[in-house]
């Protein structure tokens, strides 16, 4: 079974991976199920800071349940379970007192999940990837350690999502609080260690999100630890590979008809799940994920970092990394423009890309940042544009200003891709956005790729389910793949597209240039 903790939902799917087949699946959207209660329409607390982005933990532990609850009452067999694994969401943390341990191994009899843990939080709530309130900290890490410093031994520069950064904000305002932590999660770890009923690993895929995961040793960094906060080495649970086996799963779970004996495996972040899901994570071919946030990933054969300190380097479930560049204004910008437009999606992923030409004829290009963007670094976004007079005035059709923004989005992922120094003759496509046929073709044009599509719309939660089965022992990576992750539709790439967006590469990367 495979369990993604994300951003605005979470969802399980448990596979038989002998004979290759999803056997259940389920979901549950925060915003939906809870309404008001947690103050999240979208999975986000509201916070009159848009840099400011939290979570509240609880709410996770409260969907945990009722997923668990839903899949029981549509007899999934979770008797049959041999083993769970997961993903959460990167970078987000959860502050926890001394006394977790001890709630999460035998949680008070009678009260839900939720009530049990509460009493063990030691910060009400949870800072996650879309937060980008932390350049005086990531400035001042730099200052410490150096960046180019922190990038060699991280994977990454100092960036605002990432956990370390995070940390030291959290002792700077609340140095009561941060005492009181006697252990920091990851979202993955947190969600792992409820499960196993006892404190998890953090694994090498989500810890090198931390800016704190040393990638040539894979021990924390003591130097940068140090930097960041006062004892932080002692509140960091131990660095593991993905597919270690942490123990059995709590007896608390025993009410949804888990067997005593289902294993728990370590978690990991959403995007190195994804690697597996797609399976890439033992290939050469890349991943481009558009989900709320678009992200770029493939796995990497030796572990070199993004000299402009856009891009990560992160651990490969399957052994060795991965490379990966996000896009906070992923399908955020474009359900932005589609309700702008009055559009539905058919004619937004469709009809758009067959009623105009690349780049409107005209090179019409614009940086999509609606939101703060990561890559490249926008803390106070504009959106710039440049092409026909018509299309700068924002006068130019419905059809012209959709292709603009997609083939924009897809020119920043080239553009921001291009550190990783490998031409991917096949992209794999997933999430909500590889439905569009247009984006799909759009993005074969701009990479001059092969790209393929995968039945399974939840890679995160595939990839989960197929790290704990091989964890297991009971197939291998490779097995798992072309049992699970076959290409269901191949597009490909159209030569005379290709050199259109081989100019517009070059005005794109002026356009952002100029801020
Ligand atoms: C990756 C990142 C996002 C989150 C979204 O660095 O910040 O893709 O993992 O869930």
């Amino acid at each position: 079974m495979g369990v993604d903790s994300s951003t605005q939902g979470m969802k399980a799917v448990v596979i038989d991976a002998d004979r290759g087949q999803i056997v259940a699946s389920e979901a549950v959207n925060f915003g939906k199920e809870f309404g008001g209660k947690y103050d999240s329409p979208e999975g986000v607390i509201i916070h009159p800071d848009p840099l400011v982005k939290h979570s509240d933990p609880l709410m996770w532990l409260e969907a945990l349940e009722l997923l668990l609850e839903r899949m029981k009452a549509k007899a999934a067999p979770l008797s049959e379970v041999a083993a769970i694994s997961g993903c959460g969401q990167q970078h987000g943390s959860v502050y926890l007192k001394a006394n977790f341990g001890e709630l999460v191994s035998s949680p008070p009899k009678g009260i839900c999940l939720r009530d049990a843990i509460a009493p063990a939080l030691s910060r009400k709530s949870s800072p996650i990837w879309m937060d980008s309130s932390t350049s005086a900290q990531c400035r001042k890490l730099d200052g410490r350690i150096g960046a180019e410093k922190v990038r060699e031994r991280t994977g990454s520069a100092p960036i605002e999502r990432f956990t370390g950064p995070q940390i030291m904000k959290f002792h700077e305002a609340e140095a009561g609080s941060y005492a009181q932590t006697g252990c920091i999660h990851l979202v993955s770890s947190f969600i792992c260690s409820v499960l196993a009923g006892k404190s998890a690993p953090i694994d090498y895929g989500d810890g090198a999100g931390m800016n704190m995961l040393n990638i040539r040793t894979l021990q924390w960094d003591k130097e940068i630890c140090d930097a960041i906060a006062p004892s932080l080495l002692g509140k960091l649970p131990t660095p593991a590979p993905s597919t270690t086996i942490v123990g059995k799963i709590s007896p608390y779970f025993g009410k949804f008809g888990f067997s005593p004996e289902t294993k728990i495996v370590a978690f990991t972040g959403d995007n190195p799940a994804s690697l597996v899901g797609t399976g890439a994570a033992t290939g050469s071919v890349a991943v481009i994920s558009l989900g709320t946030s678009d992200t770029f990933f493939a796995a990497m054969s030796k572990a070199h970092t993004d000299p402009d300190g856009c891009g990560h380097v992160f651990g490969n479930p399957a052994g060795g990394f991965m490379s990966l560049i996000c896009f906070k204004n992923g399908s955020l910008a474009r359900e932005r423009l589609k309700d702008e437009l009055g559009v539905d999606w058919d004619f937004f992923g469709r009809d758009a890309f067959m009623r105009a030409e690349p780049g409107g004829g005209s090179d019409n290009i614009m940086t999509p940042h609606f939101v703060p963007e990561i890559t490249p670094p926008r803390l106070h976004p504009v959106v710039k544009t440049s092409g026909s007079k018509d299309f700068m005035e924002g006068k130019a059709s419905k059809e012209i200003r959709i292709r603009a923004m997609v083939e924009s989005q897809m020119l920043a992922m080239r553009l921001h891709s291009s550190w990783i120094g490998e031409r991917f003759g096949t992209i794999r496509i997933t999430g909500g956005g590889s439905r569009s046929p247009g984006i799909c073709q759009t993005a074969a044009d701009v990479f001059g790729a092969k790209v393929e599509t995968i039945s399974v719309p939840d890679s995160a939660a595939l990839g989960g389910a197929m790290i704990a089965a091989a964890a297991t022992g009971a197939a291998s990576f490779e097995e798992l793949s072309s049992k699970f992750a076959a290409a269901s539709r191949t597009i490909g790439a159209d030569k005379g597209r290709k050199a259109v967006y081989d100019r517009m590469l070059d005005l794109y990367r002026e356009l952002e240039k100029e801020g």
